[in-house]
């Protein structure tokens, strides 16, 4: 009995095309010998292992202090940020801690005291390693999501951005976009780059926090429902020109381009409600290791892919030294279920032509364990990441985390095929306003705490 649940765990994966090892033992026919498949490292929650830059200089709340209110209660601005005082002071960190007993903590922004002049600020976070959406991103705001707001990818290092895409109240007004849906997208626009109106529209600061870029929606294009056919999506990678490049990014931008406005116009006698705080960013992707690693690692300041198939490189892109007697190539999902190694292969070897496809009478000896049981160990899990660079890191990573196989799926490489055309779109000069109007202002003693999740203000 054993022996048999020890081959299903072996093979499930294999059956169900997660590419989660990328070589097995196989002791079918005259001598043993190592059977390579295309593989992939598990999605991990990649928050961690960015380093995060917030511009411009000074748009961090607290230095010096100041009061601030809420839309929920607009004249009642008992809430300071100081940076001086830990209970008080707003850093970025906060976008990407582990947040406990329900109290939101977050980043926090200076208030519109500038109007009209835009309040704007950029997160950029960056991984120094091209990695692979499996999943959502999710921006969450406290007091209410802004009403513009672009988020960006790069592919080369912040050399050069695209848009993600682009989230106002008004699309047109904002952007000179039409509002367009994810779900109403096809297999032949799956990447195409659109305005929401989804998230930016007031609902209430409490009711609605969170600002996705949908990425399972789009997966769901190719995979179905539910994600059930993971191996349509993972053959339209290989067949769709640009699908996996899309997903694929070494560093997103948030540009916030304008505050929640409380559902209403700018109240310019009151400009101490319009902020942008920001309590967590979740990023959900997998190292890119051109499907030549199951297993990526923090070494050295960056995420690491473990190459096999005789591949060297952080993203396994090119063949070891003496394995070069092929051209090094990408390995394939094609064809299904298990994919193509395509493994740099040295001179007299037969690495690269072993068999991608099924072979049903060898799996039924397929050994459930490999003779090195450190290699296999090596192979299946992830280990413990080493410190981070300190000065720009905003804290060390955490241990690794794989996030769970039905939460997410896979992508891969190359220069993005975005639309271009969206690019350089203005901030419209106009930010809407309404006469002001005149209230008493009713100031009353600092509370010196952060606010808990479920509302300060009831
Ligand atoms: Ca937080």
């Amino acid at each position: 009995m054993l022996p048999l649940a020890a081959f299903l765990v072996h093979c499930f994966p294999l059956a169900l095309g997660h590419y989660d090892i990328c070589k097995s033992w196989v002791t079918s026919g005259d001598s043993p010998s190592w059977e390579y498949h295309a593989c992939q490292p598990k999605p991990m929650f990649m928050k961690g292992y960015a380093m995060v830059k917030v511009e411009p200089p000074g748009i961090t709340c607290g230095d010096p202090a100041e009061y601030f209110c809420t839309h929920e209660n607009p004249y009642l601005c008992s809430d300071e940020c100081d940076a001086a005082n830990r209970d008080l002071a707003h850093p970025p960190r906060l976008m990407f801690d582990k947040e406990e007993d329900g109290l939101a903590t977050y980043w926090q922004s200076v208030t519109w005291k500038r109007y009209p002049e835009p309040l704007i600020a950029n997160i950029t976070l960056s991984w120094n390693k091209s990695i692979e959406l499996t999943d959502d991103i999710v921006v969450t705001f406290e007091y209410g999501r802004p009403t513009m707001m672009v988020l960006e990818k790069s592919l080369d290092h912040g050399k050069t951005w695209h848009p993600y895409q682009f989230y106002a109240d008004d699309c047109m007004e904002a952007f000179g976009m039409m509002s367009n849906k994810i779900r109403e997208l096809t297999t032949d626009n799956a990447k195409r780059v659109q305005c929401t109106e989804e998230y930016s529209r007031w609902a209430g600061s409490k009711k609605e926090k969170n600002v996705r870029f949908d990425v399972r929606e789009r997966f769901a294009i190719f995979a179905g429902p539910d994600l059930r056919k993971m191996e349509n999506l993972y053959m339209a990678m290989e067949r769709v020109k640009g699908l996996k490049e899309f997903f694929t990014l070494t560093d997103l931008r948030i540009r916030l381009l304008r505050p929640a406005l409380g559902g209403t116009y700018v109240q310019r006698d009151n400009l101490k409600k319009y902020f942008y705080a920001i309590s967590n960013i979740e990023v959900i992707a997998r190292c890119k290791c051109n499907l030549h690693a199951s297993s990526c690692n923090f070494r050295d300041g960056s995420l690491q892919c473990e190459c096999e198939h005789n591949t060297t490189g952080q993203d396994c892109g090119r063949c070891k030294k003496n394995f070069h007697t092929k051209f090094w190539r990408a390995g394939s999902y094609n064809p299904a279920p298990r994919g193509s190694p395509n493994s740099c292969t040295q001179a007299g070897t037969i690495l690269d032509i072993v068999s991608p496809t099924p072979k049903p009478e060898s799996t039924t000896l397929r050994k459930a364990h490999m003779p090195d049981s450190s290699a296999y160990h090596h192979e299946k899990y992830i280990s413990t990441p080493t410190k981070a660079n300190p000065i720009l890191r905003i804290s060390d990573p955490p241990p690794m985390k794989e996030v769970k196989e039905n939460t997410a799926i896979q992508v891969s490489t190359i220069p993005p095929v975005l639309e271009t055309k969206l690019q350089h779109r203005e901030i419209p000069e106009k930010i809407r306003a309404a006469p002001p109007i005149h209230k008493e202002l009713t100031l009353t003693p600092s509370s010196g705490r952060k606010h808990s999740k479920k509302g300060t203000y009831e």
